[in-house]
């Protein structure tokens, strides 16, 4: 289901308010997805220390939200957007794009805990939308 003009203006809308605190929204979705996932942890097993809130958990979790922020820049054409890092993902480090779906659950619920009265149900659902559009852009290379 494509994005509506109005769920792109919602979500940067809602992106605008929370972008400051993108980096804790990353650390806390990736802490719970390596605990509440733990097949997850394979992709990380050159990682000194995977436990939540870890320095290479808070450094990556700052880096998938840089990859959101520059995803809400191109939210108009996400596919040609990550090119480059569904290339990564598919190739380099052979991602299940299964566990898009998994990173971006994780994203969205720690939105609804830090940012209760923001959270709406319609940001709810542009917000989910977006990020199925935007695993859906990183599993683009699988196909
Ligand atoms: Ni992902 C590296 C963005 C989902 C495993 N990932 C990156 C980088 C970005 C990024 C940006 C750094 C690229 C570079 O070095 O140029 N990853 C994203 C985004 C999502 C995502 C936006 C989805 C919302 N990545 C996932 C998932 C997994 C994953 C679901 C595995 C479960 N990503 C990785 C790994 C690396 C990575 C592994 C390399 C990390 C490292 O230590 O080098």
């Amino acid at each position: 289901m494509s994005l509506t003009s109005k769920d792109k203006d919602t979500v940067k809308a809602f992106w605008g308010k929370i972008s400051s605190k993108a980096d804790d929204v990353g650390a806390d979705a990736l802490s719970r997805m390596l605990v509440v996932y733990p097949q997850t942890k394979t992709y990380f097993s050159h990682w000194k220390d995977l436990s939540p809130g870890s320095a290479p958990v808070k450094k990556h979790g700052k880096t998938v939200m840089g990859g959101v922020a520059a995803a809400v820049g191109k939210i108009d054409d996400l596919t040609a957007g990550l090119l480059t890092l569904s290339e990564l993902h598919a190739f380099t480090l052979r991602v299940d794009p299964a566990n898009f779906k998994i990173l971006s659950h994780n994203i969205l619920v720690v939105m609804a805990i830090m940012f209760p009265a923001d959270f709406t149900p319609e940001v709810h659902v542009a917000v989910d939308k977006f990020l199925a559009a935007l695993a859906r852009a990183l599993s683009e290379k699988y196909r």
